[in-house]
């Protein structure tokens, strides 16, 4: 009982604190941006299976729909959670970009499907941690040059 009461407890002060998250975006937006949420666009959507690739993402400010130029990605993780799998992830190496909004990543992918990229990110300006995702879907190659890949 006394166990029960606690997490009741423990659930209580998650609620409240959601609530309070949830409501500060209903006001008016004011200059500074603490509240500001953030989204990851793939700028290609679609990767081949089993070859090294190339992947491509902007960074959105959601509040005005800008793309970041020149934040700085960390711990960027592609993995299969989408399709169950989050414990498949593939590797992933930043990749030089000519495009300051425009973030890169080489990878190979071994196996169709749906897979999550999140990154955290430093934004110039913003003092907290930024944190994104989005999700790409891998296709066999028509060529048939990728082997199969089962599980
Ligand atoms: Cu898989």
């Amino acid at each position: 009982m006394r166990r029960f009461y606690l997490s009741a407890a423990v659930a209580a002060a998650m609620f409240a604190v959601l609530v309070a998250n949830t409501s500060a975006p209903a006001q008016v937006a004011s200059e500074a941006q603490p509240d500001a949420t953030w989204r990851l666009e793939a700028v290609e959507k679609t990767l081949p299976v089993g070859s090294e690739t190339t992947l491509a993402v902007r960074l959105i400010q959601a509040s005005s729909g800008k793309p970041v130029a020149n934040a700085v990605m960390f711990r960027a993780r592609l993995d299969m959670a989408p399709d169950g799998m989050g414990d498949m992830a593939a590797p992933l190496a930043p990749a030089a970009s000519s495009d300051a909004t425009v973030y890169r990543f080489t990878t190979r992918l071994g196996m169709a499907g749906r897979w999550l990229l999140a990154v955290q990110a430093k934004v110039p300006g913003v003092t907290e941690t930024v944190q994104a995702e989005t999700i790409f879907t891998s296709v066999e190659q028509p060529t048939g040059a990728a082997p199969p890949h089962r599980h």
